[in-house]
């Protein structure tokens, strides 16, 4: 029996192959009555070639740890005598599992099957892949080159590693239109592959206004009339390029006919299929396909393969029919005791005629023929590129199923719930993919491998701010300024806003001593109008202390306003509060020291001193306050404060933040504060020494030094602060200052008030300070 090749091994899983071994079928007797598969001959060596670096490759991905480490692969290989019945014939097999139609090779042993590599034929695939396709039974092709099996709606499991013709008819018209070439004959072979091929070499030299001459079909099925036709097409035109589409299995019965007719002088434009084959390029051809032109596959070497096909013979198996059969054809020869048919005449039979000779040549085999002497297509390791496809495609499974084996709960492919499949109970069609790199997912982008194909790229990540929201994106792109991207760059995040809020810790305390600080003063101020009577109540003018109170509460509360989510109402108000809060506390200060400075003035001058008095010192808080309300009126007129949505300092937040409009304004407007200032503290400073009962110089002196260091030391540190913690700089120096003044002017007083109220008379209190209401 030609098909009995049966090994089996505990392996875990199947992929199925499908290979022409042999080129043809022999047509049965119609007497024949029962159903009946039929058998082949012409031993196809590239075919046996191919099946072997399957098995090999096979072989390579066992041994392999890093490809499916836990699974061993098996394989059974279907012959499929480059037949659309002998290829449906097995993927029956392969469907139903059962072993009717015998596989010619099989490493297995029950175990399910993973997916098909095969079939060669463009017309084989179309057949199977349709069968196939009903269950979406995974199918990898390694030489089927025809356009429609691109699609997928048609052909929902069948990939592949060879490229679509529709690339090379194009290319094909390229090359005519590079040599100049106008009037083109066109020959296909009647399967898909050269009639689908030959559609669209058609379509495309339409398109750019070239001629085709002829168009002609090769029988697949010897038929002496058809070939005439072809045969008269050929001679009869002018045409001397011809296009030709066919695999060299069906070119080889046509390429006599062309022989016996001497067709010379025709320049030939080859298909993929035979433009590498050792069946046509053969030394009795040239004088007729010489100078034939055509695109290839690219070569490639396979390590190991040559000594793995070198590793043949029939005595390794008797039962290998097929190993008999090569060893046969290659030797010439007939291997003892075997039933297997030596060689069926390829030239007869394709011409043909009626009886079919077969050879059993005299010459019995040794079976120490000499692999080494042979030249032969299936030793022929030089021109490996279907070979390569073969190789390609069983890896293509091999990874499929390497990456299902390492899916992970949760994050598999199966909706719902990314659930996986798993190797010991999967279906076929749970296999569907073959990709060099995976789709990069969102917030990655594809980027280009240098020197490798498109379709090989890094998953690069999207730079921060930057997303990309389909997966298998080309770029990333920027947010939107107000927004950010998310944890995993996959979609833009409104951005985080920024400002101390009223909410949080830092805010709550600081409202709350601001406010508590601001009941002290009114604290302060209920004593000083319990006590009103009592000569250090009166003592520097009574009014001035209760206007010094009042703008410390001002200033107090003033630093609410910076808390909070920034408004430009809220931005003005904030500066002009402060500023004038401070005009008036200092200017207070200034009316008082004013005073002490005059009385230490006359103390020492011993002349009658007229001092200031106090409608003069109302009158400089008078002055003070308006011409810092026209500096603040000239601020917010030319160039006022605004919210400022701050996204540079930081990307991935908004800070909201008061901008300040015109530093010059706002630096006049303090500058006066400072001015007030820095009179206060030099006429108190003199008159520090003023011998009175509660040393008022002494206390205002220190409490004006608190003032100058808490103001300058804020500079550095809001300087150096960033975000909403410059705000709380700002609030602590406004509180600090504040507080400064109301512990070094009012406390004193208050102690002796309430608790040495002894202290408390006229003479002590009056001392040398001239108190005006004496
Ligand atoms: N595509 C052809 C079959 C084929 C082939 C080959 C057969 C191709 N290349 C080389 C034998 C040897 C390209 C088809 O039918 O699609």
């Amino acid at each position: 029996d030609l098909h009995g090749y049966v090994e089996s091994t505990n392996h875990s899983l199947i992929i199925g192959g499908m290979f022409p071994i042999h080129s043809r079928i022999i047509p049965e007797n119609e007497s024949i009555l029962e159903p009946v598969s039929p058998r082949c001959e012409g031993f196809y060596f590239r075919g046996f070639r191919w099946t072997k670096t399957m098995i090999h490759t096979i072989k390579e991905i066992n041994e392999r740890k890093d490809i499916l480490p836990n699974i061993t692969l098996g394989y059974q290989i279907f012959d499929t005598c480059f037949a659309v019945s002998k290829s449906m014939e097995s993927t029956l097999s392969f469907l139903t599992g059962q072993d009717e139609h015998k596989p010619n090779f099989r490493c297995s042993a029950g175990a399910p099957l993973a997916g098909v590599v095969g079939a060669g034929g463009s017309s084989l695939s179309v057949a199977t892949s349709r069968l196939l396709g009903l269950y979406y039974f995974p199918q990898v092709g390694y030489a089927s080159s025809c356009s429609v099996l691109s699609d997928k709606y048609q052909f929902p499991s069948y990939v592949r590693v060879m490229a679509s013709d529709q690339s090379q008819s194009k290319a094909i018209v390229q090359l005519i239109k590079h040599f100049g070439w106008v009037w083109i004959g066109a020959i296909a072979a009647d399967d898909d592959y050269g009639k689908y091929g030959i559609k669209i070499f058609k379509e495309e030299i339409e398109k750019v206004n070239l001629c085709v001459a002829f168009s002609e079909t090769i029988p697949k099925i010897y038929s002496k009339a058809k070939m005439q036709n072809a045969i008269w097409a050929i001679k009869n035109s002018t045409a001397k390029v011809i296009v030709l589409y066919s695999s060299d299995i069906d070119l080889s019965p046509f390429l006599l006919e062309i022989e016996y007719h001497d067709i010379r002088g025709r320049t030939w434009i080859a298909s993929e299929a035979w433009i590498t084959s050792s069946l046509i390029a053969k030394p009795e051809y040239f004088p007729y396909l010489g100078g034939a032109i055509g695109f290839a596959v690219p070569r490639a070497d396979i390590k190991g393969l040559k000594e793995f096909l070198y590793d043949v013979h029939p005595n390794k198996d008797p039962n290998d029919n097929i190993t008999i059969e090569f060893w046969q054809t290659a030797f010439n020869c007939t291997w003892p005791n075997s039933s297997v048919p030596y060689n069926s005449d390829h030239r007869v039979n394709m011409t043909g005629q009626e009886d079919r000779i077969y050879f059993t040549s005299d010459k019995l085999c040794t079976g120490e023929e000499k692999l080494e002497d042979l030249e032969n297509t299936y030793l022929d390791v030089s021109q490996l590129r279907i070979t390569n496809n073969v190789k390609n495609a069983v890896y293509a499974l091999a990874y499929a199923l390497d990456e299902m084996s390492r899916c992970e709960e949760g994050r598999g492919p199966y909706l719902p719930g990314n659930t996986c499949a798993y190797l010991e109970d999967f279906e076929p069609w749970q296999l569907p993919k073959s990709v060099c790199t995976e789709l990069c997912r969102p917030g990655t982008r594809k980027g280009i491998r240098q020197g490798e194909p498109i379709c090989c790229f890094d998953c690069i990540p999207c730079a921060d701010g930057h997303v990309s929201l389909q997966p298998g994106s080309r770029e990333c792109n920027k947010c939107h300024e107000d927004y950010w991207s998310n944890e995993d760059n996959s979609g833009c995040v409104l951005k985080e806003v920024e400002f101390l809020a009223y909410s949080e810790a830092l805010g709550i305390t600081l409202v709350t001593l601001s406010i508590f600080s601001a009941l002290v003063v009114l604290a302060v101020t209920v004593v000083y109008v319990v006590y009103r009577k009592t000569p250090l109540a009166k003592a520097n003018d009574r009014e001035l202390s209760f206007l010094l109170q009042l703008s410390l509460i001002i200033i107090l509360l003033t630093s609410l306003l910076f808390i909070g989510k920034p408004y430009d109402w809220s931005c003005k108000a904030r500066q002009v509060t402060l500023a004038l809060g401070f005009s008036l506390c200092l200017s207070c200060i200034l009316g008082k020291t004013i005073r002490l400075y005059s009385s230490h003035r006359a103390s020492k001058s011993k002349v009658r001193f007229t001092s200031v008095r106090p409608i003069c010192q109302k009158l400089i808080v008078l002055v003070s306050v308006l011409i810092e309300t026209g500096l603040c009126t000239a601020y917010l007129v030319i160039m006022p404060p605004k919210l400022y949505k701050n996204m540079e300092s930081q990307t991935i937040k908004i800070i909201l933040e008061c901008n300040e409009g015109s530093i010059e304004l706002l630096c006049s407007v303090f500058g006066f504060d400072v001015f007030l200032a820095l009179l206060c503290f030099l006429t108190t400073f003199v008159a520090r020494k003023l011998p009175d009962n509660y040393n008022e110089a002494k206390c205002v002196t220190f409490g004006m030094l608190v003032f100058f260091i808490v103001w300058i030391s804020f500079v550095p540190a809001y300087l150096s602060t960033k975000g909403k913690f410059k705000v709380a700089v700002e609030i602590f120096a406004i509180l600090a200052s504040s507080i400064g003044l109301l512990g070094c002017i009012f406390a004193p007083k208050c102690y002796i008030i309430l608790i040495r109220p002894k202290r408390n008379t006229d003479e002590i209190v009056g001392g040398q300070v001239p108190t005006t209401d004496r």
